[in-house]
C-alpha cells in the first residue's frame, strides 16, 4: 500500500521519481504528489487521484531538484483530497511521506499544536513531519533528529524526510512498513518496493525493523534501533524491468491470468523428482524440520487465506497432519493453543502483509517447531523472518485482484502436502501418481484459459445483477470463496460463497431468477451430492452456472449454463477451477467499465493493519 520514492542525485529526479510512482501505482492509487529541493526552495506538486494527474500537472510547471521524494497514496486518515496528499511538509523546510499508521497520532499532534504548529491535513502522518521539525531545531544533523523522533512514534511507519536546509541527503527509517535503497554510481535511490527503482539500478540493500538510513549521492549508513551503525547487506535484483508492462494485454489482470501455466512452470521447476518433491524445496534444514511435523497452523489474509483453506483439505485428507487455518488479523489478537510438533505457515503475495507478519512475530515465542513461508517476493519481511522460504516465483504480479499469485501459492501447498505426507503414511505410488499431476497441471491450466470466450459471452448475463452466489463442496469450497471475493473485488457485484450443503440452513432463501448461482464442479466423490445441491437451487427458479468436468453429465438448459471444463486429477482440480471464475470475474468488470487492476477503495500489499 501507498508507494514511496525518493533520489539523491547530481542530475534532475523528477522524472524518476514519477516512473517509480507510475511502477507502484497498483499499491494506493488516491492521489499522489512530490516534492524536490530547487535552489534551496521546498517545491511540492500534489493532484488527487491517479499518478497520471501528477505526471501532468509536473509536464505543465517542471520544478527540477536533484533530491525529492514522491509518494502515492491509500488513505488510511483523512480522505483522498489533494490537501490530504503526501508529502506533508512542516514550515517550508522539511517534506515527509509515509507509509503506515501513527497509532498516537492525536496525542502527539495535542503537543506538537501546543508548540504552535499548525496542521494542514487530516493525516496521521503530518505529525512526524512537524514533530521532525521541533527536535530539528534543537539537534545538530537530520539524522539524529529522526532518530529522536521516531522513539516517540507508535504505530508502523516507512517514512522519508527531507529538509532544505541539508539538502543533500534524505534520512529514512523502517519500522512495519518496508523501505529498500538503491544503489546507484554517485547517487542513491530509496523507495517502498524495489520495483519502483528498476529502471534506475539493480543493486538494492533492504532495510530491517527499526532501521534509520542516511543516504546521500556517494554514501548509504545504516543504524539499527538502538543507533548502532550496521551493514545491511546488498542484493542483486532478478526481477524483470518489463514486469510493470501489460504487454500485449489490456489490463494486468488478464496479462496474470495468462502467465498461469507459465508461472506453475516456474514455480515447480528444480523442485519434482521423478515422483517426489525434493528435500531442498523448502530450504536448507527443511527436510529435518518437516520430519517432525505433526500438525500445521496456516495464519493468511485475503486470497492467501483462500489458498490455505485448500491445504487444509489437502494436508488432513492425503499427509494425515492436522491442520488449522486463521485469518491472521485474528490469529494476532487472540491467545491461541499450540499443538505438540506444530509448524507455522505464513502466506503472502508481498511477504509485508502487515497482519500475517505481525502473527509470525507474535508466534515466535510460541513453542512452534519453525515456520515456513510461502511467498513471493524475495528478500521482503516474511522471507527474511522465517525459518524456512518457498518462492512461488510468479513473477510481478500488479493486478490489485491476486491472480497468478495464488494459484502459484497452491502450488506450493501441494508440494508442503506431499513432502509432509512422505513422513506420515502418504504411499509411494500416491506420491507419484500426485508428481505427475503436478507435472502436467501447466498444459491443463492452459487449456483452460480457451474457455475464455465462452465465458465471455456469459459475462453478458451478470452486468445488470447485484448478487451472486458461489457454490462448491470440499477443497472447491474455498475456491467457491476465491470466486466471490475476485467478482467482488473487480466488478462490486455482491457476491457470497457457501459450502454447498449449507444452502438449506438460510441461503436458499435468496434464491430468484435475479440471483446468479455458480457452482464449481469437478467429477470427484462429493460429485453427487453437488448435484443435488444444484437441484434444490432449479427446484427454486434459481438461474444456475456450473462450471463442470467434461465427464460430469450436466447439461444445459434454460436455466442452467455448463461451462465444460478440462478433466483433470481431482486432487489438482481447486487449481484447474480457480482460472475460468478469475476469467469470469474479469469479463463482468470489462462489461461494468470498472477499473480492473486498481478497483475502487482497494489497494496492493497491504502494509497497514
Ligand atoms: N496513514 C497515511 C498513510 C497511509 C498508508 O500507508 N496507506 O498504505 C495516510 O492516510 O495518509
Amino acid at each position: 500500500m501507498c508507494g514511496i520514492v525518493g533520489a539523491v542525485a547530481q542530475r534532475d529526479v523528477v522524472d524518476i521519481l514519477v516512473e517509480g510512482l507510475r511502477r507502484l501505482e497498483y499499491r494506493g492509487y488516491d492521489s499522489a504528489g512530490v516534492a524536490v529541493v530547487n535552489n534551496g526552495e521546498l517545491k511540492r506538486l500534489r493532484r488527487l487521484g491517479k499518478v497520471k494527474e501528477l505526471a501532468d500537472a509536473v509536464d505543465a510547471s517542471p520544478t527540477p531538484g536533484g533530491t525529492g521524494i514522491a509518494h502515492t497514496r491509500w488513505a488510511t486518515h483523512g480522505e483522498p483530497s489533494e490537501r490530504n496528499a503526501h508529502p506533508h511538509v512542516s514550515n517550508d523546510q522539511l517534506a515527509v511521506v509515509h507509509n503506515g499508521i501513527i497509532e498516537n497520532h492525536t496525542a502527539l499532534k495535542k503537543e506538537l499544536e501546543a508548540a504552535g504548529y499548525r496542521f494542514d491535513s487530516q493525516t496521521d502522518t503530518e505529525v512526524i513531519a512537524h514533530l521532525v521539525h521541533k527536535i530539528r531545531q534543537e539537534s545538530d544533523d537530520l539524522l539524529s533528529a529522526v532518530q529522536q523522533a521516531v522513539k516517540k512514534l507508535d504505530g508502523a511507519y516507512g517514512t522519508v524526510i527531507m529538509d532544505t536546509n541539508d539538502s543533500d541527503r534524505l534520512v529514512v527509517a523502517r519500522s512495519g512498513s518496508p523501505l529498500v535503497i538503491g544503489l546507484g554510481i554517485g547517487e542513491n535511490f530509496i523507495a517502498s518496493d524495489q520495483l519502483a527503482l528498476l529502471p534506475v539500478t539493480r543493486r538494492f540493500v533492504f532495510l530491517e525493523e527499526g532501521d534509520v538510513a542516511e543516504i546521500t549521492r556517494t554514501s548509504v549508513r545504516v543504524f539499527d534501533k538502538d543507533g548502532n551503525p550496521v551493514e545491511r547487506e546488498e542484493h542483486e535484483s532478478t526481477i524483470s524491468y518489463d514486469a510493470g508492462d501489460k504487454g500485449q494485454y489490456r489490463h494486468f489482470m488478464l496479462k496474470e491470468i495468462h502467465e498461469q501455466p507459465h508461472a506453475v512452470t516456474n514455480t515447480l521447476e528444480g523442485r519434482l523428482g521423478k515422483d517426489s518433491v525434493l528435500d531442498e524445496t523448502f530450504g536448507n534444514g527443511a527436510a529435518e524440520l518437516l520430519k517432525k511435523v505433526k500438525h500445521v497452523q496456516i495464519v493468511a489474509c485475503g486470497t492467501s487465506y483462500h489458498s490455505a483453506m485448500v491445504a487444509r483439505y489437502w494436508m488432513e485428507s492425503l499427509a494425515n497432519v492436522s491442520c488449522n487455518v486463521e485469518i491472521a488479523s485474528e490469529f494476532r489478537y487472540r491467545k491461541s493453543v499450540v499443538q505438540p510438533n506444530s509448524l507455522l505457515v505464513t502466506i503472502s503475495q508481498s511477504g509485508e502483509t502487515a497482519d500475517t507478519l505481525a502473527a509470525l512475530r507474535l508466534a515466535k515465542d510460541l513453542g512452534y517447531l519453525g515456520s515456513l513461508t510461502i511467498c513471493n517476493v524475495a528478500g521482503s519481511s516474511l522471507v527474511r523472518e522465517s525459518d524456512l522460504a518457498f518462492m512461488t516465483r510468479a513473477g510481478a504480479e500488479i493486478g490489485v485482484a491476486s491472480t497468478k499469485a495464488f494459484t502459484t501459492q497452491l502450488v506450493g501447498l501441494a508440494m508442503l502436502v506431499l513432502s509432509l505426507g512422505k513422513h506420515n503414511g502418504l504411499s509411494a505410488e500416491q506420491q507419484a501418481d500426485m508428481v505427475q499431476a503436478l507435472k502436467s497441471l501447466p498444459a491443463k491450466l492452459e487449456e483452460s484459459l480457451s474457455l475464455a470466450e465462452r465465458i465471455e459471452e456469459l459475462a453478458e448475463e451478470f452486468a445488470d445483477k447485484h448478487h451472486s452466489l458461489f457454490l462448491g463442496r470440499g477443497d472447491q469450497y474455498p475456491i467457491a470463496m476465491e470466486g466471490a471475493l475476485k467478482l467482488k473485488e473487480i466488478s462490486y457485484i455482491h457476491a457470497e460463497a457457501y459450502a454447498a450443503g449449507e444452502l438449506k440452513h438460510g441461503p436458499l432463501a435468496l434464491i430468484d431468477a435475479q440471483m446468479p448461482i455458480i457452482v464449481v464442479a469437478p467429477n470427484n466423490e462429493l460429485l453427487e451430492k453437488l448435484k443435488s445441491n444444484v437441484e434444490e437451487v432449479r427446484a427454486r427458479g434459481g438461474i444456475l452456472y456450473v462450471f463442470a468436468d467434461v465427464e460430469a453429465n450436466f447439461e444445459s438448459d434454460e436455466n442452467m449454463r455448463v461451462i465444460d471444463v478440462p478433466h483433470c486429477h481431482p486432487w489438482l482440480a481447486p487449481i484447474l477451477y480457480t482460472l475460468p471464475l478469475q476469467l469470469l470475474s474479469y469479463y463482468v468488470a470489462i462489461i461494468k467499465g470498472t477499473d480492473v487492476d486498481q478497483p475502487r477503495n482497494l489497494a496492493k500489499s497491504v502494509t497497514v493493519e
